[in-house]
């Protein structure tokens, strides 16, 4: 017996296998070591994997002796909260005269919103991310779709560069990694996934804390917002589509944020005849911001959404869409319909 447990692998060898430093990844860590001041910004409505990869960057970066500001157009959602204690994240202001400029978790440089407009005096732009339909808008673009989260991708760059994790860096990349892959749920998440997270954990990932803060915890206002999705949803097309609409009014009785309704989509997802969920946000009066959820491998979302200027994952996708109501839900509607038509 002593001998089998000797002959077992130590638990060191289960660290994700680092090979040499890809080229890409090296002109990243050389464009981060010669830059001074350093902007981090992620996507409109950010989710808890862009904002991990922001947060978790920009305290490596900052450890380094890095001039960081972490910019989104839109505040951290109130669950993601914990993770910027010191208010790290800011609102994209004045004319940022940056050395350089990460994007992550972001599939297109519109994504960005408003911060656009503020991170014009750049010397270089980095893409870092996992969406198909990235549009390689960086001067340096590391975009690999094979991950299921930029978490993941941050994690490996810094082991790369061999900038220390910190049990509060862990905290930001375990966030990213487990929220994108739906607490490792979704058929994205890979071997190297558990891996990754294992390692985190071990670099001091508080899974008590996170789990409690990301996934066990709700504000009432959002519980109202089920509440009106759970007696209005609509079940069409033999209950194989589910959509929701959610109104100005729904936040505004309910006093949540629009943040709240991030992940509302997956209570129609996991309706057993449902293969494609769409909630329908109205944000302006002719613009509406539609999500997909598909649960079927060949009904491709992503194609989906990309139909109507968006995109995202085949499995989780997204599009903001100029026009009414009426014409919109009728345009997506029909677009799925046929998706689902001419897949198995
Ligand atoms: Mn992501």
């Amino acid at each position: 017996m002593r001998l089998i447990c000797e002959f077992r692998k130590p638990v060191e060898t289960l660290a994700v296998p680092m090979k040499k430093t890809p080229r890409i990844v090296e002109r990243i860590i050389e464009a981060i070591n010669q830059a001074e001041t350093v902007c981090i910004t992620g996507h409109v409505r950010p989710d808890g994997d862009c904002i991990g990869a922001q947060l978790g960057l920009a305290l490596a970066l900052r450890a380094e002796g890095k001039r960081v500001s972490v910019w989104n157009e839109d505040r951290i959602p109130e669950k993601l909260a914990f993770l910027d204690p010191d208010g790290l994240l800011e609102r994209p202001h004045g004319n940022g005269d940056f050395d350089c400029v990460i994007v992550v978790d972001s599939a297109s440089y519109e994504r960005l919103g408003s911060v656009v407009e503020h991170i014009k005096n750049r010397r270089i732009l980095i893409n870092i991310d996992h969406h198909a339909s990235n549009t390689r808008f960086g001067d340096i673009n590391w975009v690999c779709t094979r991950e299921p989260s930029t978490g993941e991708l941050v994690f490996r760059l810094l082991k790369y560069a061999r900038w220390p994790i910190t049990p509060r860096i862990a905290d930001c990349l375990f966030t990213a990694v487990s929220t994108d892959t739906g607490s490792f749920q979704y058929p994205s998440t890979r071997p190297t996934t558990f891996v990754t997270a294992g390692e985190l954990v071990k670099r001091g990932a508080n899974l008590g804390t996170i789990c409690r803060e990301v996934y066990q915890s709700f504000p009432l206002s959002r519980v109202k917002l089920l509440r009106y999705l759970f007696s209005r949803f609509r079940l069409i097309h033999k209950n194989r589509i589910a959509y929701f609409w959610l109104r100005p009014a729904d936040f505004a009785r309910s006093g949540a944020d629009p943040a709240e309704s991030e992940g509302l989509i997956d209570h129609l997802r996991a309706i057993e005849p449902v293969i494609v969920a769409c909630v329908f946000e109205q944000v302006e009066p002719e613009l509406i911001r539609v999500s997909f959820r598909s649960k079927r491998p060949s009904v491709d979302v992503n194609l989906i959404a990309s139909q109507f200027g968006g995109g995202g994952h085949a499995a989780a996708a997204g599009a903001r869409i100029v026009g009414s109501p009426r014409v919109v839900q009728r345009k997506v509607l029909a677009a799925v319909r046929k998706a689902i038509d001419r897949s198995n």
